[in-house]
């Protein structure tokens, strides 16, 4: 299908789940080519292209381009409605996210089984088999439009985690993060059972090839002053890695969460790098996830943007393997589909500027300075291991507070989080298995006591188990009448089916607009005044989402979110008609045979020729190619200069530009020369052109042109309108 055509059809994925057999089990790293020429340019470091993409805003200029960077691209989308994230996946795949990372509804991970169904989440999706089916198909069908496997991923935590190993690998999902660490000190589920359970859940996710993520960085966002917790992210990562490793993950599939620890003001890039060495020298065997950092993210997308920018320069100087692109949930917490492309789009426009920049630079690892860091920084984590053996293990340490303590280790300031040994969720729940325990199941961890039944396939004993054979998977539909998908599907149907649209951010339907605004007031009046002029705008639901002080009394800038009441009727919209440009041969004909004149140049005090001159010049494709006769006049013309030399010449038309749009400055000099011309009687027989980036064809019309034009245009559409004017004008 081409993806142009058509829109997903969520009532067609969801339509006979119940049979939906995934493709594949396991994680897809890119196709990474040393080098390739793409377009005009030499690449180094990217991946194979995409059949279908959306490039870059300015890749047009480059013969459409879209090179992949060599990383996995994650973006996270989870709104609390699956079947609305399914066509955010669309838009994020087709920018170039191959790794689409599913958040969990608040609180799933306490609950002690598996869920049905596919209830409403709250800052996240209730992760369920009908869902996670839902998206995966609906992956398959996404993954074969860009012509690349997409991984599907989402959590195996909680007092739940191996029954979602097993769901996941079931329904073929390819990654996940899994850390007993994270269990016990952000969600306080006992750490004897997570233990035990992550020993189940990643045998689980070795047999299924998953991509296991770590849980580090929670650290990095939880702590009080997040550079000094490095040395225990170093301790933290080397626990899960050793732990994953005797559960049969391989170390392709190990993904360590790397953080860049802080963010500007402070002196990042400087800090963060030594850590990053330091990480990669000691986990060389296996990959490197790059989160970006989230703690330092206030809710202005530019701020945003700028650290993740310089945390994607710590990348490619330490190659990761995996690009988180998390922005706008966990750093802004504005989970919009346009931040999801948007950070998408900053991963994909860095790697793409510093492509080939290692051949280049290179780090210095004779520099003293940065080898003492990285050397201080593996002591400090090797010293903190040691102290923990030395208290009794891992689990005495977290029960002594050593974990996210705000002291640079071996500092300790004892505001670590502290857990008790038969204390959190699930305390007590842990049960040594009986002598004649026996599980009939391929991916298990432990002993299973099969002696009694003489068996070295366990499965065998049933005909295999539900991994092996997919008819015993138990698909269960809807469990709860008043809180599912074809519910939610039947609410939003008119704007599928029946023709109107609203804006939308996160849901269809939801009406959700997105304002800017500047008040000459101090932040808490701007902040009223933005609530203000919002409501009298006729917005419902009005909050401010960003302020940004431009000076304290001076002025404030204000995003302001609220909703609309109103559709709109797509039949009844009227779309501009696409210009009709002639080909080359026909436009030198028409010159050829009656000869075309103009006068150009730049107005007011406007020094920007580059358009203009694109617009006149033969190089850049321009009207000259076609025969025109043009005569330039430059840069800052007067009107009524451009009005004589057209008279003088005798040209046919007058060509302006104007980028300067301040106080409408362009239109009102449209309008000046419209009116020099009537002045002078020459107003009938001079075609008046005006065009610049903030040009609107309406308003030039209405400002006295006979056209304008705006960004993008080309030579041969002004040369096609000049000339099919000059044939309407006659007859
Ligand atoms: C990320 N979304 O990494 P709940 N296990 C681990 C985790 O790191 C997380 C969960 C489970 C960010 C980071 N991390 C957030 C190791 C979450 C999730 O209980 O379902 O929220 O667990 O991309």
């Amino acid at each position: 299908m081409n993806p142009f055509d058509k829109k997903l059809d969520i009532e067609a994925i969801l339509k006979d789940l119940e049979h939906y057999v995934p493709r594949r089990r396991g994680w897809s790293w890119r196709k990474i080519i040393d080098h390739q020429k793409i377009g005009k340019f030499d690449y180094f470091d990217t991946s194979e292209n995409l059949v279908t993409s959306v490039g870059l805003p300015a890749s047009h200029a480059f013969d459409s381009i879209d090179p992949q960077p060599k990383a996995v691209i994650t973006t996270e989308i989870a709104s609390g409605r699956f079947e609305d994230d399914i066509r955010r996946m669309r838009m994020a795949a087709i920018h170039g996210a191959d790794h689409m990372m599913v958040i969990r509804t608040a609180g799933q991970s306490h609950f002690d089984g598996l869920i049905e169904g596919t209830p409403q989440g709250v800052g996240g999706i209730p992760i369920t088999r009908k869902q996670v089916r839902a998206q995966r198909k609906a992956l398959d069908i996404i993954e074969d439009e860009v012509g690349r496997p997409i991984n599907y991923h989402s959590y195996v935590s909680g007092v739940a985690g191996p029954e979602i190993a097993a769901m996941f690998v079931e329904e073929g999902v390819n990654g996940a993060h899994q850390d007993p660490q994270y269990n016990i000190l952000y969600r306080n589920i006992n750490m004897v059972r997570s233990f035990v359970d992550a020993a189940e859940s990643k045998s689980i996710m070795a047999y299924g090839n998953l991509a296991q993520i770590d849980g580090a960085h929670n650290a990095n966002a939880t702590a009080v002053e997040a550079w000094k917790v490095t040395p225990e992210l170093l301790v933290q990562h080397a626990i899960n890695t050793a732990f994953s490793l005797s559960c049969g993950i391989k170390e392709e599939n190990i993904c360590l969460s790397t953080v860049p620890p802080t963010a500007p003001p402070a002196p990042c890039v400087r800090m963060d790098l030594p850590y990053a060495i330091a990480l990669r020298e000691l986990f060389s065997n296996v990959k490197m996830r790059a989160q970006m950092n989230t703690k330092y993210m206030e809710s202005s997308t530019r701020e945003a943007t700028v650290t993740h920018t310089l945390n994607l320069l710590i990348s490619q100087l330490t190659s990761a393997d995996i690009q988180s692109t998390i922005t706008p949930d966990e750093g802004r917490n504005v989970p919009w589909h346009i931040y999801n492309i948007e950070a998408i789009d900053t991963a994909k426009q860095v790697f793409a500027g510093l492509d080939g920049i290692n051949q280049y630079l290179k780090i210095d690892r004779e520099n003293e300075k940065l080898n003492n860091e990285i050397r201080e920084l593996k002591e400090r984590a090797v010293l903190m291991m040691e102290e923990m053996l030395q208290v009794g293990g891992y689990f005495e340490a977290v029960a002594q507070g050593f974990f996210v303590d705000s002291g640079f280790y071996p500092q300790r300031n004892g505001d670590g989080i502290a857990r008790k040994i038969n204390g959190g969720i699930g305390a007590d729940t842990v049960f040594a298995r009986n002598a004649d325990y026996f599980a009939p199941v391929s991916a298990h961890f432990g002993e299973n006591h099969i002696e009694r039944y003489q068996l070295s396939d366990p499965t065998s004993i049933i005909g295999g188990c539900s991994f092996e054979d997919r008819s015993k998977v138990v698909y269960i539909d809807e469990l709860d009448e008043s809180d599912n998908v074809y519910l939610r599907l039947a609410e939003t149907k008119a704007y599928r089916n029946d023709g109107i649209v609203k804006p939308e951010m996160e849901w269809q339907g939801d009406g959700v607009i997105l304002l800017t605004m500047f008040f000459p007031l101090p932040v808490d009046l701007a902040k009223a005044a933005a609530v203000e002029t919002a409501k009298k705008l006729n917005l419902l639901e009005v909050e401010v989402i960003s302020t940004e002080i431009m000076h304290p009394m001076e002025g404030t800038r204000v995003e302001v979110k609220g909703k609309v009441a109103f559709s709109i009727e797509k039949d009844k919209l009227k779309i501009e008609p696409k210009p009709q440009i002639m080909d080359d041969e026909s436009l030198k004909e028409a010159i050829q045979n009656e000869p075309f004149k103009i006068v150009a140049g730049t107005v007011g005090e406007d020094e920007h020729s580059v358009g203009l001159r694109e617009i006149i010049d033969i190089k850049h494709g321009g009207i000259e190619k076609f025969g025109f006769e043009c005569i330039y006049l430059g840069t800052s013309v007067s009107l009524s200069k451009l009005v004589d030399a057209a008279i003088e010449t005798s040209a046919d038309a007058i060509l302006i530009s104007t980028i300067i749009s301040h106080d409408d400055v362009h239109y009102k000099n449209m309008k000046k020369l419209h009116d020099i011309c009537l002045e002078k009687g020459v107003r009938q027989r001079l075609i008046l052109v005006a065009g610049g980036t903030q040009v609107t064809p309406q308003l030039a019309r209405k400002y006295g042109m006979d056209e304008g034009f705006g960004r993008k245009t080309k030579g041969a559409q002004v040369a096609t309108f000049l000339v099919k004017h000059r044939q309407e004008v006659k007859r």
